[in-house]
């Protein structure tokens, strides 16, 4: 066998070259790589066809791990066309010195386990073998064509060209009969650049695609040299940023704004160029339907605007699936090409192409003569890269096995059944909607740095789990149908170009903080997820998110949200209260209020006497009040055609234990004393509350018993029960999702203000819970207080107490406030509203 390598890297692309510059000259290990081309590039070395361009600005477009780089690179045009940037590639490989790693024009043809040796060998086009610990795969989502599936452009006499190998020298179409097939982002961009070179372009399009302006244009010197210098405000919050670019945040739902607002909006940004139209307009047209009809019927609005006949205009305008839910072209004059007397467009929708010629292209309806035919017909994306790789794994594993019903992996990174593979932006990574790269850059580092830890540690084989891959799975599966891509047809997101390829969600589309987040995570938990020397860690708690609570944090944290426990008073306060926007409205009723004890009364129009909910908000003790309570409590009054009375209590740290107690037992003992004057039946109260407030709930229950005040149920949403637990739910959950052990830790502090633990702050301390009314305990599997609650659960039901109790997988803490954006929540009200129709009918059956 031929050498033997530390490190085996695929392809000289962006992720490529930077790769071998982090493991040999960073790690120190001994790197070989391959490249099929005759140089470096990837992509942008084989994608040589005219008007090839970047559609995400240069100075984002581009490495940020270098300071010397970015300020020494200046780009000539806002979007760099494929010449600069292949140039801008060279000048970093040379200036790295990475070429000398590269064995260029040398395609992988196998790569097998050999789980004896725990290395992989690597056969190569040339006949040679090497063996490697770690192979990290740098081929690119986008790099192998789809196949042709036009019978006969072996007999075309003419010039035939595929865009994703197009000749190194010029191709002069002047004086030229030429056909375009395809209208992809590729083709767009050919179509645009050549119309005015051909003699005849004929374009043959299936679908007509969303394009908006990518607003290209010069830069002059001075921009230059300023961008140059100035690269780190330019780049300032790229990462924190959905896609990875520093653009505006949208303007919040589309369909809350007006026509006249959403038209403004829309122009600014179709104005602006390129993606600014999707990620900056509105956050609801990439996940609602109705909402992406606004954009789309802009777009369309557009298109007739631009193309003078009709006719023509009619069939550039797409109908059949939403705006992205295929991946958004963008465009210079694409559409006023249709207005050249010489450009003509043929609908291959309705006249299918059926073969091409010895002189053209024949459709079911009519042939065409050409003496040249482009095709820009798309790529097998994501997977097929990774299988020309001839992978086989443990025992034999082959990867198209592995992958037969669609792809797997784990983070895009790993796929189960493959050791010490690591994937640079593979099949469900984010790369697909992340600044290409920026998504290289943060994968390679992760990658880098679990290579680190398996050589310091010696670990031989390092490997996701298949659960993990599971997991993963479900994550960008769930997410991805929470968006509109889903909704469209044949598009490569999915994996629909290829015919009989498997549809499924070929990439993450939860936006680039969240993915950073997760595996930022992930790492930190020593590699949750993964198998190190056959030891697996746990999945991390952000890998099993409910789909849209995990969508809603990733939002949150592209809007830069800290860490709970890193915010001071005023700002938890602001949080919670900021909580509301994230509450479904609540309908309309009558609602009193009550000045001692402080109290809204929610009374929906129903015959009474009406059962009574008392309801306790949540916040920590610290935070939260009647106006956070507010859309809930409608909610709860008009699903349980229950009166609902949501108390005030004084918070902590100004009013310290036993404040927050005090006023809560008043307030229900008050309810039981006065709530018939509202309409309400005292002996049918229901004590409720979320989190702190839940804990608030359960004391207040124990009060009332001892009171001898009769409850007909207490309902417990996710309570804090014993700041002294010991659970394992609070070591897993420390870190969050959301709300962590510190801010837990802060919270329980501040109420107590140093007092004495006792049964008044925590409940399960109480020297008995016979006797308590019924109770319902809602928990969430992400929840560093779900343990404690559980076992109070459980001591309830000892004590003979009737209990359910709930568990709500995926949720973590405070999501009962967030059910706009959540829609399981409303499993959470219906559990609730069960709850609360059995304690209607044990009390009338007692009665
Ligand atoms: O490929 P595509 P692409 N008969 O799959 C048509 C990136 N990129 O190379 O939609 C007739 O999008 C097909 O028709 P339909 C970018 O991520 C970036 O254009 O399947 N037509 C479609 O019109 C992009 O998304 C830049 O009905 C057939 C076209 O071919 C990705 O690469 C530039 C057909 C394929 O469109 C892929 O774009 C270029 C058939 N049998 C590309 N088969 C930048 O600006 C296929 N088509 C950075």
């Amino acid at each position: 066998m031929g050498s033997h390598y530390d490190v085996v890297v695929v392809g000289a692309g962006f992720a490529g070259l930077y790769a071998v510059h982090k493991m040999r000259d960073e790690l120190g290990l001994d790197v070989q790589a391959f490249e099929a081309a005759g140089g470096v590039g990837g992509t942008w070395w084989w994608n040589r066809y005219p008007g090839a361009r970047c559609d995400f600005e240069s100075i984002h477009y581009s490495y940020s791990f270098s300071e010397e780089i970015q300020r020494e690179w200046e780009w000539s045009e806002r979007f760099a066309g494929q010449p600069e940037i292949l140039a801008y590639l060279e000048w970093v490989a040379d200036k790295l010195d990475v070429r000398r790693a590269f064995r260029f024009n040398t395609r992988v043809t196998s790569t097998t386990w050999d789980d004896k040796a725990a290395r992989w060998i690597i056969c190569t086009d040339d006949g040679a073998t090497c063996t490697a610990r770690f192979v990290v795969s740098c081929v690119g989502g986008l790099s192998v064509a789809k196949e042709p599936e036009f019978p006969g452009s072996e007999t075309f006499r003419g010039e035939l060209y595929r865009t994703s190998s197009w000749p190194h020298e010029p191709v002069d179409l002047t004086g030229k009969r030429v056909a375009v097939i395809g209208t992809g982002s590729t083709g767009i961009q050919v179509i645009q650049e050549i119309a005015n070179e051909a003699a005849e372009l004929t374009v043959f399009q299936r679908t007509p695609n969303f394009a908006a302006p990518l607003g290209n244009e010069p830069v002059d010197l001075a921009q230059r040299r300023w961008n140059a210098e100035h690269h780190a405000e330019l780049r300032a919050g790229s990462r924190q940023h959905m896609i990875g670019v520093p653009y505006d945040p949208p303007s919040g739902p589309a369909l809350a704004a007006t026509p006249d607002e959403r038209r403004r909006i829309f122009d600014k940004y179709w104005d602006r160029g390129g993606f600014r139209l999707l990620v900056s307009t509105f956050s609801d047209v990439i996940f609602n339907q109705q909402a992406n009809e606004t954009i789309a019927e802009y777009i369309r609005e557009r298109i007739r605007e631009r193309v003078k006949d009709p006719a023509t205009a009619a069939l550039l305008c797409p109908t059949d699936h939403p705006y992205a839910s295929k991946r958004p072209p963008f465009e210079t004059g694409y559409y006023e090409a249709y207005n050249l007397p010489h450009v003509h467009l043929v609908d291959v929708r309705s006249a299918p192409i059926e073969a091409i010629t010895p002189t053209g292209v024949r459709t079911s309806s009519k042939s065409y003569e050409f003496d040249v035919i482009i095709l820009a017909t798309g790529f097998d994306v994501f997977t097929r890269p990774l299988l020309n790789l001839g992978l086989r794994g443990r025992d034999g594993l082959k990867l198209e096995d592995r992958w037969a019903n669609g792809p797997t992996s784990y983070l895009g990174v790993q796929i189960a059944g493959f050791p010490n593979l690591f994937v640079i932006n593979g099949p469900k990574s984010a790369v697909a909607l992340y600044n290409v790269p920026l998504a290289t850059e943060d994968n390679v580092n992760f990658v880098a740095a679990a290579l680190a830890r398996a050589i310091a540690d010696k670990t031989a084989t390092f490997e996701a789990t298949y659960e993990a891959e599971e997991a993963w799975g479900r994550l960008c599966e769930g997410i991805l149908n929470l968006t509109v891509i889903p909704h469209s047809k044949g598009s490569w997101y999915m994996g629909e170009n290829i015919p009989g390829k498997a549809r499924a969600a070929y990439f993450f589309s939860g936006g680039a903080p969240l993915y950073r987040a997760i595996c930022a995570e992930i790492a930190h938990v020593g590699y949750g997820g993964f198998a190190l020397d056959r030891v697996s860690a746990p999945i991390p708690p952000m890998v099993r998110l409910d789909p849209a609570a995990a969508l809603l944090l990733g939002s949150m944290l592209a809007r830069g949200m800290k860490p709970l426990d890193e915010l001071n008073l005023d700002e938890v306060r602001a949080v919670a209260e900021s909580l509301r926007e994230l509450q479904l409205p609540g309908p309309a009723m009558r609602v009193e209020t009550v000045e001692a004890p402080r109290a809204r009364i929610y009374i929906p129009d129903r015959a009474g006497p009406l059962p009574v909910i008392v309801f306790y908000h949540g916040g920590g003790w610290i935070s939260g009040s009647l106006d956070l309570a507010d859309a809930p409590c409608r909610r709860l009054a008009d699903e349980n055609g229950a009166m609902v009375v949501s108390a005030h209590y004084r918070l902590a740290p100004e009013h310290s234990f036993p404040a927050a107690t005090d006023d809560t037992f008043a307030a229900l003992s008050w309810v039981w004393k006065h709530v018939s004057a509202y309409g309400g039946d005292p002996g049918r109260i229901v004590v409720m509350g979320e989190s702190a407030g839940a804990n608030l709930a359960a004391v207040a229950a124990i009060r009332a018993r001892d009171a001898g005040i009769p409850l007909a149920g207490q309902v417990l949403i996710y309570p804090p029960i014993d700041p002294e637990a010991s659970t394992a739910s609070r070591t897993e959950f420390a870190d969050g999702p959301f709300f962590t052990r510190a801010i837990g830790e802060k919270m329980w502090g501040a109420y107590l203000g140093g007092a004495e633990l006792t049964e008044l702050a925590a409940p399960s301390r109480a020297s008995s819970l016979a006797g308590l009314a019924p109770a319902l305990v809602l928990t969430l599997e992400l929840d560093m207080s779900r343990d404690e609650a559980e076992d109070y659960a459980g001591a309830l039901a000892s004590a003979g107490v009737p209990v359910r109790l709930h568990r709500f997988d995926g949720l973590f803490h405070g999501v009962f406030n967030m059910s706009a954006f959540i829609p399981r929540v409303r499993e959470m009200y219906a559990s609730i509203g069960e709850f609360v129709a059995t304690c209607k009918e044990q009390i009338t059956e007692a009665a």
